[in-house]
Formats: structure tokens, C-alpha cells, sequence
């Protein structure tokens, strides 16, 4: 029987989709690269900083140096935070605190698996830090979804064997890393359907029998 829950976090639990685009798109206009839109925003979904960035660079038609790419990385991350200083609850998605508070009632352990080293702010400023009982993110690895290291990582956090634990995910690439990792997956999110989850719910404020799932 599985006993913990793993949550993606961008997608899953708060939407910040729209501050990441709103970031590239500066450093997209700073370098003169026209026409990144949030179509290639929704490639990014799931996918670490640096492969974000290879998606706005192939929309320009210059090569940068590796150095070069760190500090572009790094320019948008700042722009990000400044964005993410305006970040509140507003930003949960819908019946998040209350799922996270029934799961917590029922016994599970819950954890975040985020590829995002902004993880913590965000659970802080969202005001779910308290809801659940570890955290893995972008800071605790080396290798970003799909590589299961950021949910093999959680699940050690929460001292369970990775086939105890259920992986909720709105990217492609998460649910392969939960499969990689030997984990159950619940997909969630706009492409619910074609995920290729275990499970599959439009997002958490559907009806989901967890029980099922849990003990399936
Ligand atoms: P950062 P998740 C991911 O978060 C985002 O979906 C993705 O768009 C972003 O590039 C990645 O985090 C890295 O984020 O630049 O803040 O370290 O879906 O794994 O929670
Ligand atoms: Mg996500």
C-alpha cells in the first residue's frame, strides 16, 4: 500500500507559469529575439532553467558560449524574483490547502519533487510550507525530471521505498521520471490526458478517490 504522496509544484499546486513567461519574455526582448510567445512558454513546463533557456535562444539566431548561457540564466532568474515578490496565495490552484489538509487528516506523507531551486520561496509565499512534510527541489540535485533523482530524493525525505509512494505531475517529463523511479503517477493539469499517468484528474479540485489509488 502507498503511503506517500510526492506533488510537482509549478502546475500542480500553484501556477507561476505566467511570471516564468513574463521573465523569459524580458530577457528575450533584452537580446533582441522576437516572437518568443506562451505557446514555446508551455515547453518549458517540467524542464529545468537552462533547457528553458535553449528554448527562447532557438527562437533567436545567435550561438552563446556556455559562460555566456550561465549568466543569461541567471538574469532571468532575477527577473523572476522580483516577480515572485508579489507572489500570495492567490497563486494556489484550486482546493490545493484543502487536499493537502484532508491528505495530511488521512495519514499520508506528502512531499514536494520540483526541479525549481525557487521551491522554497514559493511554498512560503503561497503559505503551504507547513502543509506537507518534506521538500526536494532544484537545490537538492544534480540531474532535473525525467531523471527520477528529484522524487527519489523526496521519497528518501519521508524515509519511504520509492514504490510507496504516488508521483502527482503536470509535465511529460515528470511522469517519466516517476516511472523511472518506480513510482505511481497521477497526471494532472491541461494535458491530463495524455501524460500517460496511472491516474489522471483535470487538476485537484476534481473528485479524486485517493483511497483507490493509494491502496490500488
Ligand atoms: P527555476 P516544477 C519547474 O518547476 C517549472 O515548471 C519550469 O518551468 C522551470 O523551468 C523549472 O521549474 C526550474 O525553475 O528556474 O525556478 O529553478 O514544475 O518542477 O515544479
Ligand atoms: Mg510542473
Amino acid at each position: 500500500m502507498r503511503k506517500g504522496i510526492l506533488f510537482d509544484l509549478d502546475g500542480v499546486l500553484v501556477s507561476t507559469d505566467r511570471l516564468h513567461y513574463l521573465a523569459w519574455k524580458r530577457l528575450a526582448d533584452e537580446l533582441g529575439i522576437a516572437g518568443f510567445t506562451e505557446e514555446d512558454n508551455e515547453k518549458q513546463r517540467g524542464v529545468s532553467r537552462m533547457e528553458s533557456l535553449a528554448v527562447v535562444l532557438a527562437k533567436g539566431g545567435k550561438r552563446y558560449s556556455e559562460e555566456e548561457k550561465l549568466v543569461l540564466a541567471d538574469k532571468k532568474n532575477g527577473y523572476y524574483r522580483e516577480l515572485l515578490e508579489t507572489l500570495d496565495e492567490s497563486a494556489l490552484l484550486a482546493n490545493v490547502p484543502q487536499t493537502l489538509r484532508q491528505l495530511r487528516a488521512d495519514g499520508y506523507k506528502m512531499a514536494i519533487g520540483s526541479v525549481s531551486k525557487n521551491a522554497p520561496v514559493i511554498l512560503e509565499k503561497t503559505g503551504i510550507a507547513g502543509l506537507v512534510d518534506a521538500v526536494s527541489c532544484g537545490l537538492d540535485i544534480t540531474k532535473s525530471k525525467p531523471d527520477p533523482e528529484v522524487f527519489l530524493v523526496a521519497a528518501k525525505k519521508l524515509g519511504l521505498a520509492p514504490e510507496q509512494c504516488l508521483v502527482v505531475e503536470d509535465a511529460a517529463a515528470g511522469i517519466t521520471a516517476a516511472k523511472r523511479g518506480g513510482m505511481a503517477s497521477l497526471g494532472v493539469g491541461p494535458y491530463y490526458e495524455t501524460l500517460g499517468g496511472d491516474f489522471c484528474a483535470r487538476s485537484l479540485a476534481e473528485p479524486i478517490d485517493w483511497k483507490r489509488i493509494m491502496e490500488s
